[in-house]
């Protein structure tokens, strides 16, 4: 299997079903669900989804529908972007360039890109509990909505976005910067993999197993973005390079310098991909993604 073609292929298969989840721009709230609408088409890798319908394949359990998941796919990318369209304000990172468009305040007005924000993670509720929605079981529902919560939240990405914010410019011990980066960007990736293998039916050996896989390649992600920012281009990166130095982040290369900080990720992924050895080929897009988050460019 290609990554970059099996990339292409779930990246649409998940934008196409953007169109039967998540509100049309009409009625009274067009305005509103037009600026979440263009934060959630503006691009992105859909590397959440991604890995959702990935875990959900690896696993042996009941046969699962892929449409079946795709609520929970599309959830997941709303609260990612939401994260995003919050991240980029003026009051946290103050961006202006995201996905490789303007971000959602900058075009829609600061009021309008929170409640866009808003908007979008609360969808995702909406989403994960909506009756109509799939044939998955409640208890399962249930079981992906805690998850999920808890991942996105106080305890997660959102207590580690205040971490971060309230460490800016501040020095501090590198076992605080490994619980900014498990929590703001690792929570979301491991509770993207949990959902999907929770969905398929895997049984508590698999859980345990890819939530390892979920955090050393969350671990992964955050460093190589840490890696890209500092070592990138705005044009490549489609965000502004350059801004956790500008913003006085303590980033892996910061500590650690490039060339130390590139064997650290290299060292998650292949820890990553020791979690799967009780899988079987199925699990190979599990695989294939963990190395596509070392190799990635952007
Ligand atoms: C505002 C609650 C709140 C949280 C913000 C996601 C986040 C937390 C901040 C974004 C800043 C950042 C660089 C986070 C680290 C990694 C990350 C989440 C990068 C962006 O994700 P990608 O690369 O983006 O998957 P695309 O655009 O491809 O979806």
């Amino acid at each position: 299997m290609e990554i970059k073609s099996y990339l292409n292929e779930q990246r649409l298969f998940i934008e196409k079903a953007f169109a039967t989840y998540i509100p049309e721009a009409k009625g009274d709230f067009s305005d509103h669900i037009q600026a979440m609408r263009y934060s959630l088409t503006a691009g992105g890798k859909r590397i959440r989804p991604i890995l959702c319908m990935a875990a959900a394949q690896a696993v042996e359990g009941e046969h699962v529908d892929p449409q079946d998941l795709l609520p929970v796919a599309c959830a997941l990318e709303c609260i990612h972007t939401y994260s995003l369209v919050h991240d980029d304000l003026p009051a946290m990172d103050n961006d202006d360039l995201r996905r490789g468009k303007a971000t959602n305040h900058i075009l829609h007005g600061e009021a309008a890109a929170i409640l866009a924000g808003d908007g979008l993670l609360t969808w995702a509720f909406d989403l994960l509990s909506n009756p109509a929605h799939g044939t998955l079981s409640s208890d399962k529902k249930l079981r992906i909505i805690h998850i999920i919560a808890r991942a996105s939240g106080s305890l997660g990405m959102v207590g580690g976005q205040a971490l971060d914010i309230a460490n800016e410019n501040k020095t501090f011990p590198f076992s605080t910067l490994q619980t900014i980066h498990s929590s703001k960007t690792g929570a979301l990736i491991t509770a993207s993999v949990l959902a999907g293998a929770v969905g398929a039916g895997a049984d508590e050996k698999q859980l345990t197993a890819l939530e390892q896989y979920g955090k050393q390649i969350g671990l992964a992600f955050q460093i190589v973005d840490d890696l890209l920012n500092a070592t990138a281009t705005t044009e490549q990166l489609g965000k502004t390079a350059g801004s956790d130095a500008e913003l006085g982040k303590a980033t892996y290369p910061a500590y650690f310098g490039v060339e130390k900080t590139r064997i650290k990720a290299k060292n998650a992924v292949s820890c990553a991909k020791d979690c799967l050895t009780e899988f079987d080929d199925k699990a190979e897009p599990l695989r294939l993604l963990a190395d596509y988050i070392y190799t990635r460019s952007h």
